[in-house]
């Protein structure tokens, strides 16, 4: 019975870990690498002949792509190309007379795409399935060159990594769509027209990302929540948005300069959508510094005036404790505890309590815990209570003493 139970408990904790770390290992038996242009001449020749699995490795050149040209990844392969400098994917967007849709539609589990400039598409890159594809989750786009597109990337589905990317001159350089568990890390979203534009996503982490020289650095619509630490948010004509229905967005540890505006409240009323001003937002442990403006608020006058308020006009400025470095507050701090001793007032509805009287350092603001960790250490946690607590029973009914105390570390209890 014991035994049973004991395997049960192994199995539980195998499989927890499994999942863990589902992205790392992979299950590669057997599996091929195919060459374009050597084995086949077309990428998606490549990919319909590859076994899930499977690598598709392309060299370096120039990969034309129209309405009749797109690629279909509908199985698990990695598509990695020679040199992201020299391995290009070129649509014909903006060419007159030309149409062209998606570049790459990722239309299965576990894909990776590395090492690719993608430029002139439509869209370089949309992960979103058909009903009868399989659904594509633990999907990684890293080291790719994404330029010129009208969207960059656009991830549609769940569980997606972006990473180490050049994000540069498209129209929205990632545009969210009904997507959540989305990791946005380490990328360079430059001169873009929006950096990056949330829109109905859940749980985004933007972290340790340079976001400089867009129109829009990033803009925060429904639904939340996300998480946004570590960037350097630089020369945009505004840094950061809230806009329609943005809740649960905590902006932490980022530097935020040299923008014509940092921090935009996007306010408007709206004629129909129940989309409610957003809730919930904060914004701490961050350095405003030399933005022509550091926050405004924005009233759109194109809506026709009702009853909803759209926008996010209300945001916390510290959590209590913590507040951000403002490089025009101009309050004293005459108890020494180096916060200003009055708030940092930004309109009637918004002030910093917790004004930091010197720039906060924000290389030692801790990292959030990515969103799947927690529910699954939980978990972990909840089935070691159960294993001791089972094996503190057997123990006490006569069992065997042999690894009851495995996990406490106690060798002296005997039963
Ligand atoms: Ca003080």
């Amino acid at each position: 019975m014991k035994r049973a139970t004991s395997k049960l408990v192994g199995l539980l904790v195998l499989s927890l870990l499994l999942v863990m770390f589902s992205n790392v290992i992979t299950v590669k038996a057997e599996a091929a690498t195919i060459i374009v242009p050597d084995d086949y001449s077309t990428i998606q020749a490549a990919i319909n002949n590859a076994a899930e699995g499977d690598t598709v490795f392309v060299r370096n050149g120039v990969y034309q792509v129209d309405i009749e040209s797109l690629i279909v990844i509908n199985k698990t392969v990695s598509l990695i190309g020679e040199d992201p400098e020299n391995t290009v994917i070129l649509g014909v967007f903006g060419i007159p007379s030309s149409s062209s849709t998606v570049a790459i539609r990722v239309a299965a589990p576990n894909v990776t795409i590395s090492g690719f400039t993608i430029r002139n598409c439509l869209t370089a890159i949309s992960i979103a399935n058909y009903y009868d594809e399989p659904f594509p989750s633990g999907c990684r786009i890293i080291n790719n060159n994404i330029v010129n597109n009208s969207e960059g990337i656009r991830p549609q589905r769940s569980n997606v990594l972006i990473s180490g990317n050049n994000i540069t001159e498209n129209q929205g350089g990632i545009t969210g769509w009904n997507t959540e568990n989305v990791d946005v890390t380490e990328n360079n979203i430059t001169n873009n027209y929006y950096g990056i534009n949330t829109g109905q996503s859940r749980n985004v982490t933007v972290c340790r990302n340079n976001i400089s020289g867009n129109t829009g650095g990033l803009n925060l619509i429904y639904y939340g929540p996300y998480a946004v630490y570590g960037n350097t948010i630089t020369k945009n004509d505004w840094g950061i948005r809230f806009a329609e229905g943005c809740h649960n967005a905590t902006v932490c540890g980022n530097n935020i300069t040299q923008n014509d505006v940092g921090v935009v409240l996007l306010n408007f009323p709206n004629s129909g959508d129940v989309v409610v001003s957003g809730v919930g937002n904060k914004v701490f442990g961050n350095l405003f510094v030399d933005n022509s403006e550091q926050v405004t608020q924005d009233e759109l006058d194109y809506n026709i005036p009702g009853t909803w308020s759209m926008g996010t006009d209300i945001v916390l400025w510290d959590n209590g404790t913590m507040g951000n470095y403002w490089d025009d507050y101009a309050g004293l701090d005459e108890n020494g505890d180096e916060i200003g001793d009055t708030p940092y007032v930004i309109d009637e509805n918004n002030q910093d309590n917790c004004p930091s009287m010197y720039p906060v350092d924000i290389s030692v603001i801790p990292e959030f815990p990515k969103w799947i960790i927690l529910p699954l250490l939980a978990t972990m946690i909840l089935v070691i209570l159960i294993y001791r607590k089972n094996m503190k029973l057997s123990g006490q009914m006569g069992g065997s003493k042999v690894n009851s105390s495995f996990f406490s570390g106690d060798n002296s209890r005997g039963s």
